[in-house]
């Protein structure tokens, strides 16, 4: 198949997953083209399969709100057309959606009227946080339902989307996935992890975009309450707004020395394989990518009872779950396993088995295939 693949090719979730989906097409012989404003930050392999159409948005002095979403929707039906595409998937529905909705309609007004399917997968913040604004609900639900087909990364989004969306389609979950030969234990080695912490301290990792909803400041309380009892390092993999006031917190707490602050990274999987715990006291997540990666690495997973967490981390087997903000809870749940190191290795291998026997890449990846053959179908 020649697909269009489009999101935001910034540090985040939505994006991550996107690339990775459109290398792993790639892999498997299908024609990507990505098209977006910048080249999303994980498309570093060399590819033949993979192609990368840039968005130039013009800065006309009148512009002070340049039209991102119809510079958009024209180099989609320019791509389309020029490459022969079978269809476009946009990931995050605002304002991808809109302008894939778009760009279908520009081709189909043409003279030999190409068509152009798309399918919107809906991630998290479009629907709880952003979708949710009243000034962009009308518009979401709208490219939503116009949508031909539409997934959802976890069944707590999906039920969500309808609920609050009142839409009418068919809302397909696909879970996200994670390259388990990729993600793995022995990415990492001795030596590297000799560069961050001493052979008796254990390290806890944390990897986001530094936003509110990840509650950056409970993953340096929890770490406080660790960092008492139990030799130990933090990791903070990631960056954003919160940044600042999460190093100011460690300063306070006059822990700043053992929280090292590594910024975005490329080779995520080397880091996280480093570690031992992942905290992830997000307010919300509908997946938890995050988690799934580490799960991967056999680091386990202390999150907190939300959105579609409860999907991927079964408490008590592949990790812990807390409620949200309960920093005493998680930093009980991380003592008690650190001081255990029997029963790390075992959850931790525990967390690998579940990333391994259901959202490996070579498992959900056919389950994309699979739904593209049939949008395809319905709108031949
Ligand atoms: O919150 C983020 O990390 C960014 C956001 C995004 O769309 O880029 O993440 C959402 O999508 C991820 C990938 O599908 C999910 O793993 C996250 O749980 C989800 N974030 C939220 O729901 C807050």
């Amino acid at each position: 198949m020649k697909i269009g693949i489009t999101c935001y090719p910034t540090y985040g979730g939505s994006g991550v997953v996107a690339t990775e989906l459109g290398l792993e097409l790639a892999r498997r012989g299908h024609e990507i083209h990505f098209i977006s404003y910048a080249q999303p930050i994980r498309l570093t392999e060399l590819n033949p399969n993979i192609h990368y159409h840039e968005v130039d948005v013009s800065r006309y002095p009148l512009f002070d709100f340049p039209p991102y979403d119809l510079a958009l929707a024209t180099r989609m039906a320019e791509v389309s057309e020029l490459y022969a595409l079978d269809l476009l998937h946009v990931h995050y529905a605002i304002p991808h959606s809109v302008s894939a909705l778009l760009a279908r309609q520009m081709l189909a007004a043409k003279p030999r009227g190409q068509r152009l399917p798309f399918v919107t997968t809906l991630h998290g913040t479009d629907i709880t946080l952003v979708g949710l604004d009243r000034s962009y609900l009308p518009i979401t639900r709208f490219s939503i339902e116009q949508s031909n087909g539409v997934t959802a990364i976890s069944k707590y989004l999906r039920e969500r989307t309808l609920r609050e969306f009142d839409v009418k389609n068919d809302i397909e979950v696909i879970y996200n996935f994670v390259n388990c030969d990729v993600y793995c234990r022995t990415v990492a080695s001795p030596q590297q992890r000799a560069e961050f912490a001493r052979e008796d301290e254990r390290i806890l990792v944390h990897l986001s975009n530094f936003r509110p909803v990840k509650r950056l400041t409970d993953t340096i309380e929890v770490f406080q309450r660790v960092r008492q009892t139990i030799p130990a390092k933090l990791l903070m993999i990631g960056d954003g707004p919160d940044r600042s006031r999460a190093e100011w917190l460690a300063v306070q707490k006059g822990i700043h020395n053992d929280v090292l602050f590594l910024g975005k990274q490329d080779r995520v999987a080397e880091k996280l394989a480093l570690a031992d715990i992942m905290l992830m006291p997000s307010e919300l997540e509908s997946f938890g990518l995050a988690a799934l990666e580490a799960m991967a690495c056999e680091v386990v997973p202390i999150a907190t009872r939300v959105g579609g967490v409860p999907e991927v981390i079964e408490h008590g087997n592949s990790g812990y779950l807390a409620e949200v903000g309960d920093v005493d809870t998680m930093a009980r749940f991380a003592i008690e396993l650190l001081s255990d190191e029997g029963r790390l290795r075992a959850m931790g291998k525990a967390c690998r088995a579940v990333a391994q026997s259901r959202f490996c890449s070579s498992k959900i990846i056919p389950q994309y295939e699979e739904f593209y053959r049939r949008i395809l179908e319905r709108s031949s």
